[in-house]
């Protein structure tokens, strides 16, 4: 029979993300790697037999070394392959470098990561330098900041923004707001594309219409799409193209070779929705 202190112990060796108080995922602990809070955040790197590296914020999975190019290259490519000439960028969040590795595989003349907690970058160079070798490129540019107090003082232009954030807890809960997509649609040039990342279709579908509702009122394209992320709640994810001017079908360019999750097949697919998302419209 296995004692309580066993269980205790063995309970201790894992890692459990909660996505209800009765289920959730759990990583078993080979190593713990670095866990710290910031001023923002807990701030967490594991070692998994499996997936390899982890890293949580808060307790919540950000990405893991097996699984990230999934989450990475559909928000990244989405809206690169359908914009003409995306040469400015502007990441908000994606402090690991995930996004911005992505990004600069591609022939843009700059990126701007803006990320509000120093911490993630520095952990993340130092236990993910394959996401991060990218924040030395000399097309990037950091900047440590709040995103939103970013957008309303900056009067720089971009083609393409991509939204990185976390959960709508914690410092990114300024980034879920209609205020901020307002101030965002001014920092767009002509034909700019915003990219975010708005959660579980399963889980926080009552969040995502609260944004589907705001974000028409504020663009005329507003299209949903998903791809599965295997270590996110409900093991799918959702996120969203925001545009005046560009249809997320209309494809402009090819994605670059060698990518492990996107093609355009991939693309055509991921605006189709399964019909307990289709109230949120496709918005073409
Ligand atoms: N940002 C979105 C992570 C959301 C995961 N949520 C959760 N596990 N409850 C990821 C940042 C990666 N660059």
């Amino acid at each position: 029979m296995t004692s309580d202190k066993e269980i205790l112990e063995e309970n201790l060796m894992e890692e459990r993300e909660y996505h209800t108080p009765s289920s959730g995922i759990f990583f078993k602990v080979k190593e713990i790697l670095y866990r710290q809070d910031s001023p923002y955040q807990k701030i967490e790197v594991i070692a998994n037999e499996y997936f390899g590296r982890v890293l949580l914020l808060d307790g919540l999975v950000q990405t893991t070394e097996r699984d990230e190019f999934f989450y990475h290259e559909m928000l990244v490519y989405p809206a690169l392959v359908t914009h003409s000439s995306p040469w400015n960028l502007l990441i908000i969040g994606g402090g690991d470098g995930g996004v911005l590795k992505e990004i600069l595989r591609n022939p843009v003349k700059y990126a701007c990561l803006v990320e509000i907690d120093r911490q993630v970058i520095e952990v993340s160079q130092e236990y993910f330098p394959w996401l991060s070798p990218s924040l030395k490129d000399e097309r990037a540019e950091l900047i440590i900041a709040d995103g939103k107090e970013f957008i309303e003082g900056t009067e720089r232009k971009f083609d393409i923004v991509i939204v990185d954030s976390s959960d709508p807890v914690g410092p990114s809960v300024s980034l879920q707001k209609k205020d901020f997509y307002r101030k965002l649609k001014k920092c767009l040039n002509p034909g700019g594309v915003v990219v975010a990342q708005v959660g579980s279709p399963f889980y926080h579908l009552e969040s995502i219409k609260e944004k589907s509702d705001f974000l028409k009122k504020l663009f005329k394209i507003v299209c949903f799409y998903v791809s599965p992320v295997p270590t996110y709640p409900g093991g799918s994810w959702c996120y969203v193209f925001l545009s005046d001017e560009n249809q997320p079908l209309r494809i402009e360019r090819k994605p670059p070779a060698g990518l492990r999750y996107f093609n355009l097949d991939i693309h055509r697919a991921a605006f189709s929705l399964p019909n307990f998302l289709k109230d949120l419209g496709s918005g073409f």
